[in-house]
């Protein structure tokens, strides 16, 4: 299978779950990427089963409008019970990197208000430990710099990710070379930060499933 194929295998997968938590009257939390965009195509299917969903992305936002898919302002959401997004590493904990598209301020926002978060990913992106894939860092512009140096600090080698802006207006320093062997309390420095908007480790709230695309089908962990 090309990893396309697995990507949609676990957006199918998806949206299984999904059609059995949601009812008329539901909204549906939305990720963002290529496997979450899988999720879209998908979910649209069902368009009357549900009342709309949140985005956490302009981009998700847009191509659940093209499907004709109401899309809510998470303020006046009450609950999210369920939210599917993809992942550029997820762990045996569940806990992930997210983020390499940028997205990851609103990720975290939906991912904290729902009941119930689904990882959809292909087997590429199931490792031991974190910090493979480079942590991004969402940090106010003006922090840039003075961010950079207490991650130095961390052990980190943050790397400006030039002529990028994300949707909240604000810059990403990604961390290379930054083995994550205790996901919460690093993510909690992290955050501790005076300047950082959020960072990609979603350890804290981790998914509740993971749908793991492999060559012989979907794994479901929990
Ligand atoms: C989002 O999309 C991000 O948090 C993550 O960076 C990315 C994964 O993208 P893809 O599904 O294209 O690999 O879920």
């Amino acid at each position: 299978m090309t990893q396309d194929e697995l990507k949609k295998a676990v957006a199918e997968a998806a949206l299984e779950e999904v059609k059995k938590i949601i009812d008329k009257d539901s909204i549906v939390g939305v990720g963002t990427g290529s496997t979450a965009n899988f999720f879209i195509d998908a979910l649209a299917t069902i368009k009357l089963d549900f009342d709309g969903a949140v985005a956490s992305s302009e981009a998700t936002r847009e191509r659940l409008k093209a499907h004709g898919i109401t899309v809510y302002d998470l303020n006046g959401v009450g609950t999210v019970p369920v939210y599917v997004d993809g992942a550029d590493e997820v762990n045996a904990h569940l806990h992930m990197v997210k983020g390499g598209g940028g997205a990851l301020t609103r990720e975290k926002i939906i991912g904290a208000c729902s009941t119930k978060f689904i990882c959809i990913a292909d087997e590429s992106k199931k490792v031991d430990i974190l910090g493979g894939f480079p942590l991004p860092v969402e940090v106010i512009p003006m922090a840039r710099s003075y961010v950079a140096r207490e991650l130095v600090k961390m052990g980190a080698n943050p790397v400006y990710r030039e002529g990028f802006v994300t949707d909240n207006g604000n810059v990403i320093l990604d961390l290379y070379n930054f083995p994550i062997d205790d996901p919460l309390s690093i993510e909690q420095k992290i955050n501790n930060i005076t300047g950082v908007v959020t960072n990609g480790l979603f350890a804290l709230r981790p998914a509740d499933v993971l749908l793991l695309g492999c060559a012989d089908g979907v794994k479901r962990i929990t």
